[in-house]
């Protein structure tokens, strides 16, 4: 059986959650790579072989992910490391005039979802003692921006989760840490826009913002500290953002 780290990843398919998935595998690991879109996940399995574990699933069902975490392979378990990162954030008008719909996939998404996976694969580590979490949130949960009060108030939330998470598990040897990126060029603005190209290419005109790989970067480094150092958290801009909304563009 093979004794490298085992890595969940949600959110593999596309972006920061791909870029991770790629990262841990260079550094030796197995992924469990998770997402709703089996194609993608199928290529990822196609492109680096047994190392990665396709699982497809919606982390909104809280059923399937159950289902799905609790019925993997005994050589893809324990969980070492959890990547909570499937998110994204849908609509970016007034609040009076959102659509409600909007508001439900990005809190059953960016919230329930990573309490979904959280409650699978979490107390394996606090029993076993070992184990690490890395959350996925923004530095929309750190401020708020016009058209953006739920985005942000969902990783406002993740925020205080991830520091609840690390009071509950105190004691037990596992760590828990949040990853924050500033603007990061990935699917997250064309799925924001539902599809509509312009606004979404828009939004990194004339700035070079991070790519899925520099938040891996941190990712991988926040997940390899040695086992008494904890992360706690990172923010992490491009160097034309000081903040949502403030940002340098040089065209
Ligand atoms: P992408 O749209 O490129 O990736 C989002 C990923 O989340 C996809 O793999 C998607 O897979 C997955 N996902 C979405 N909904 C679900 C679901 N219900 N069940 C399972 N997986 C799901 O965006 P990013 O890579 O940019 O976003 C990743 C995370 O980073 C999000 O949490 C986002 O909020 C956060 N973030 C992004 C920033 C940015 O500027 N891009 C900045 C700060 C934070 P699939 O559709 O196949 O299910
Ligand atoms: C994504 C960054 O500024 O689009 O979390 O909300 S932002």
């Amino acid at each position: 059986m093979s004794t490298a780290r085992v890595v969940l990843v949600t959110g593999a398919s596309s972006g920061i959650g791909r870029a991770c998935t790629e990262a841990f595998l260079a550094e030796g690991a197995r992924v469990i790579a998770a997402a709703r879109r089996t194609e993608r996940l199928a290529d990822l399995h196609a492109q680096h072989g047994d190392a990665v574990l396709p699982l497809t699933v919606d982390v909104r069902d809280r059923a399937q992910v159950s289902a799905a975490l609790g019925s993997l392979p005994a050589d893809w378990t324990p969980i070492d490391v959890l990547v909570n990162n499937a998110g994204l954030a849908a609509g970016r008008g007034p609040i009076h005039t959102d659509d409600p719909e909007n508001w439900d996939r990005m809190l059953d998404t960016n919230v329930r979802g990573l309490l979904n996976v959280s409650a699978c694969v979490l107390p394996g580590m606090v029993e076993r003692g070992s184990g690490h979490v890395v959350n996925i949130g923004s530095n929309a949960g750190r401020e708020v921006y016009p058209g953006g009060a739920v985005y942000c108030a969902t990783k406002a939330a993740v925020e205080r989760i991830t520091r609840g998470m690390r009071m509950d598990v105190l004691g037990s040897g596992v760590r828990i840490s949040q990853v924050d990126p500033g603007m990061v060029e990935t699917e997250f603005s064309l799925v924001r826009f539902d599809g509509d190209e312009a606004p979404a290419k828009a939004v990194y005109e004339g700035l070079t913002p991070l790519s899925a790989a520099d938040v891996a970067d941190v990712v991988t480094w926040v997940a390899s500290r040695p086992p008494h150092v904890v992360v706690a958290d990172v923010l992490l801009y491009p160097v034309d953002q000081a903040g949502s909304g403030r940002v340098a563009r040089r065209s």
